[in-house]
């Protein structure tokens, strides 16, 4: 009886945390980089439908040996890329994690990511929350405006 009733706990627990989910993720995906690349970077849309805002502070990958957040900035004319503390995700509004803009930097690529993988990203919230997604691996163009030094990364 013990043994039978272990299952249906853990499927309750797992669907307390799917219904708590207050983010959801679309369009994830990792950019296919050229074998040796040290880094790569990972885009989707974040959708917060919920009243409370959100922030993205954080994530990891079985990928990667760290996780950043990052933004592109323009500083005087030229487009740079920075690391930022969190992407925030406004009460019922939708961010959208592109080329030229808001992203995710992988690190120390535990191997070269290429078009037909599927990647594990893990996203941390603000609220504490954890998301975790499977991010195809696809060719992202490159920003389409600006051509500055981290173009095409
Ligand atoms: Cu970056």
């Amino acid at each position: 009886m013990r043994i039978t009733a272990l299952p249906l706990v853990l499927f309750s627990l797992f669907s307390a945390t799917a219904l708590a989910q207050s983010l959801t993720v679309e369009e994830a995906q990792v950019r296919a980089v050229p074998p040796g690349s040290p880094t790569t970077a990972a885009f989707m849309e974040l959708t917060n439908p919920g009243e409370t805002d959100l922030a993205l502070v954080g994530g990891s990958s079985p990928l990667a040996g760290s996780l950043e957040l990052h933004n592109h900035v323009m500083v005087e004319g030229v487009m740079q890329m920075r690391q930022v503390e969190t992407i925030p995700v406004p009460a019922g509004e939708t961010v959208r994690l592109a080329p030229g803009g808001w992203h995710l930097m992988l690190f120390e690529l535990a191997r070269t990511p290429v078009e037909g993988d599927s990647i594990e990203l893990t996203l941390t919230l603000d609220n504490g929350e954890t998301l975790t997604v499977e991010a195809p691996v696809r060719r992202v163009q490159p920003m389409e405006e600006g051509d500055g030094e981290h173009a095409g990364h």
